[in-house]
């Protein structure tokens, strides 16, 4: 066996066994509570850190009945080798497992696997449905980066919730709207109902008053210069004006 796994191994058990003793009776406890939810969750997401993808199993759920619910989330993959990843998600895959490569700490790579598992969740429960609230369990051993994980995906995932309150309560308020952009005094009004409307969406608390607009209109100028609003383009060619 060559060095590394060895080393691994070691890592493996030390964090699973020996070391801490981390198996006292309250695991013996939450590994009950764990199995008797397991039935109710839509996903399970078994956090593993990707430099130990076997040694930091979660052993519990290996004979664990529906493959196609269970995800391993090859966390801390920033960490590891990259080339070695690929080839552990070639492995996972050869096992019939889903797995995913993430790093807990970077944006892009927790909004690409909310997509993930948002797409899976609907494949599961065909289901496109999109108020459909999926229950999705996180387990892991101590240190793999479970609450990292969580933190980052309760962050992004109610940032999006709120950019996506953000451009229906734009689009509603313009289609009830009945005056004439072009007219100065119409599009005031337009304006005002928007922010007012927004207060909600970007949910500004109402003792703010004056102070609420301006805080409306800086979250607002702050989704469109990250391009979150859609695709807009402001200015009109100047032939048309
Ligand atoms: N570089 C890197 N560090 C990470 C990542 N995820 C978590 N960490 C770090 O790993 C350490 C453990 O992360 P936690 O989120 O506390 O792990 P946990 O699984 O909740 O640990 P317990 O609650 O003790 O079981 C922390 O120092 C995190 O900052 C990651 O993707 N990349
Ligand atoms: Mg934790």
């Amino acid at each position: 066996m060559a060095a590394t796994a060895i080393l691994a191994r070691q890592i493996g058990a030390l964090a699973t066994k020996g070391g801490g003793g981390w198996y006292g009776p309250h695991m013996a406890a939450a590994s009950r509570a764990i199995a008797e939810r397991l039935p109710l969750v839509d996903l399970v997401l078994e956090i593993r850190d990707a430099r130990i993808p076997l040694s930091s199993e979660y052993e519990q759920l290996r004979n664990y009945p529906s493959s196609s619910r269970r995800i391993i989330v090859m966390n801390k993959m920033d960490l590891a080798n990259r080339s070695q990843i690929k080839e552990w998600k070639r492995y996972f895959e050869q096992q019939n497992c889903i797995s995913y490569g993430v790093n807990s700490h970077n944006k892009e790579n927790i909004k690409e696997l909310l997509n993930f598992l948002l797409a899976r969740v609907r494949e599961l429960k065909r289901t496109n449905d999109f108020n459909y609230t999926a229950v999705i369990m996180l387990i892991g051993i101590p240190n793999v980066g479970k609450s990292a994980l969580a933190n980052s995906l309760h962050q992004i995932g109610s940032t999006n919730f709120i950019v996506h309150d953000v451009r229906r309560t734009l689009f509603e308020t313009i289609s009830s709207f009945d005056g004439n952009v072009q007219v100065g005094e119409d599009l005031s009004r337009l304006i005002e109902a928007e922010l007012t409307a927004l207060r909600e969406a970007f949910q500004v608390p109402v003792e703010l008053g004056e102070e609420a607009q301006n805080k409306v209109a800086a979250k607002l100028l702050n989704l469109y210069r990250t391009g979150r609003l859609g695709h807009y383009t402001l200015d009109s060619l100047p032939w048309h004006t």
